[in-house]
């Protein structure tokens, strides 16, 4: 299997809905595998850091306010194709667009409480991963199921 790499976060909202299980289970049931996770409340300049990109967006402001009005789950997550297939259980960024059956379209309502962020692109993704973890917060390990999954 492939080393690819993916930082994925369960927002605020997320954490207050008691969401953490159920949106952990699915990337874990899909066979990704977890290889850094923690809880943290980010500042505002950290948030600003991690949506740098958009900062030229009239919901900047409220988007980085909201991102650390509480505790955040970062993760990071591992698996041949997983950066592609994150985005695609996580559903389109409005949740009134996003498919049932993906996470926000699942469990969410509206754009500016969508419960998840995933990174979008190889090097976002390894920003992102550089931005919220330091390199001794990643686990490399074997997962006994890979011979199964990955054949
Ligand atoms: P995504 O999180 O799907 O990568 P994005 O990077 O375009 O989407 O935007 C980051 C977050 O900003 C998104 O998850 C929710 C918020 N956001 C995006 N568009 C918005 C809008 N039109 N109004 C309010 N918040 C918005
Ligand atoms: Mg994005």
């Amino acid at each position: 299997a492939e080393l690819e790499r993916t930082f994925i976060a369960i927002k605020p909202d997320g954490v207050q809905r008691g969401l953490i299980a159920e949106i952990v289970s699915r990337f874990e049931r899909k066979g990704f595998k977890l290889v850094a996770i923690k809880i943290v409340v980010p500042s505002k300049e950290f948030a600003q850091k991690h949506y740098h990109d958009l900062k030229e967006r009239p919901f900047f402001n409220g988007l980085c306010d909201f991102l650390s009005s509480g505790p955040v789950v970062a993760m990071v997550w591992e698996g041949e194709g997983v950066i592609k297939y994150g985005r695609k259980l996580i559903g389109a960024t409005d949740p009134q667009k996003s498919e049932p059956g993906t996470i926000r379209g699942d469990l969410a309502v509206v754009v500016d409480r969508n419960i998840i962020h995933g990174s979008d692109a190889p090097k976002t993704a390894k920003d992102e991963i550089a931005l919220w973890f330091s390199h001794g917060e990643l686990v490399s390990y074997t997962s006994n199921a890979e011979k199964w999954m990955y054949g």
